[in-house]
């Protein structure tokens, strides 16, 4: 198999919800060198976004998505150790919080965003899914973070967003952590709207922003 027919059997594997298939095919990439984050974009992620569309064509239902993330989730397993060895020796860049928003308990684009933070020489506390405004803002103060990183997926949780930057500045806060948004709904317009710091459409975007902001600070968005 060449590197094409791994990746699109990889995302078939997730169409499938076969586990133990994703897992040979991980493993066979890896060892055919293939970068593991074109692992996860080409293969895994690519599953992830048929199986959305099918779900919204009511082609497949809740038990149909929660098995798909089942065999994502156990496939990361296997890809994050080589992941973080590229990530071996890197500086440290500073503190990351990060979280999905109150009332999302969608999980996996957060984690692959704590992932790819920790590479980069973040320290990364990851306060999980469904998290209060506030907690973020405890948390961010408590651990001197730079950065404050919140991932939505659904539009229905989007203004919980708006909540979280309204928490930092109720509290006086606004300016002393860059607080940057990402989720598959979310959109530079909406950034701006909500006065967060800034977005980014990928994880590896929102580390870019991340190592921008904890070398220089500033609004990019
Ligand atoms: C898997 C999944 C689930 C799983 C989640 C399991 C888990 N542990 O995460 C389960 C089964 C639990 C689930 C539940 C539900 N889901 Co759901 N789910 C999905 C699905 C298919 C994939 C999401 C995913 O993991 N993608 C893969 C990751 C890698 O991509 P990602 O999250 O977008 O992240 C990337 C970027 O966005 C970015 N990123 C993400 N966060 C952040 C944060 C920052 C700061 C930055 C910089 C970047 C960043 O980085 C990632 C990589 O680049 C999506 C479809 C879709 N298109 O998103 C629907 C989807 C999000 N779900 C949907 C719905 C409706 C639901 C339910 C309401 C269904 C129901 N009837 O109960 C519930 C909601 C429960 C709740 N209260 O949250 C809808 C939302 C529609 C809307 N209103 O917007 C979607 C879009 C499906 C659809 N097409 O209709 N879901």
């Amino acid at each position: 198999m060449d590197r094409t027919e791994i990746l699109d059997a990889l995302k078939q594997a997730i169409l499938n919800y076969d586990e133990d298939r994703a897992r040979a095919l991980v493993t066979r990439a890896l060892d055919a060198d293939i970068p593991p984050l074109d692992i996860v974009d080409g293969g895994l992620s690519r599953g992830m976004k048929d199986i959305g569309e099918k779900f919204q064509a009511m082609e497949v239902f809740l038990p149909e998505l929660m098995l798909a993330a089942k065999v994502f989730l156990s496939s990361m397993e296997l890809i994050e150790p080589a992941v973080l060895r590229a990530g071996e020796g890197k500086p440290r860049r500073g503190v990351a919080v990060i979280g999905t928003v109150k009332g999302d308990v969608h999980s996996i684009g957060k984690a692959l965003y704590a992932t790819l933070l920790k590479v980069a020489g973040f320290e990364v506390h990851n306060l999980g899914v469904n998290v209060h405004p506030g907690r973020f803002v405890e948390k961010a103060e408590e651990t001197e973070a730079q950065i404050v990183g919140i991932s939505a997926l659904m539009t229905t949780t989007m203004p919980a967003m708006r909540e979280v930057v309204e928490s930092f500045a109720a509290r006086g806060l606004r300016g002393r952590h860059a607080i940057l948004i990402g989720g598959s709904p979310v959109t530079q317009a909406f950034c701006e709207k909500i006065q967060a710091d800034g977005y980014g459409e990928t994880a590896q975007d929102g580390v870019d922003l991340a190592i921008r902001f904890a070398e220089k600070g500033g609004r990019p968005c």
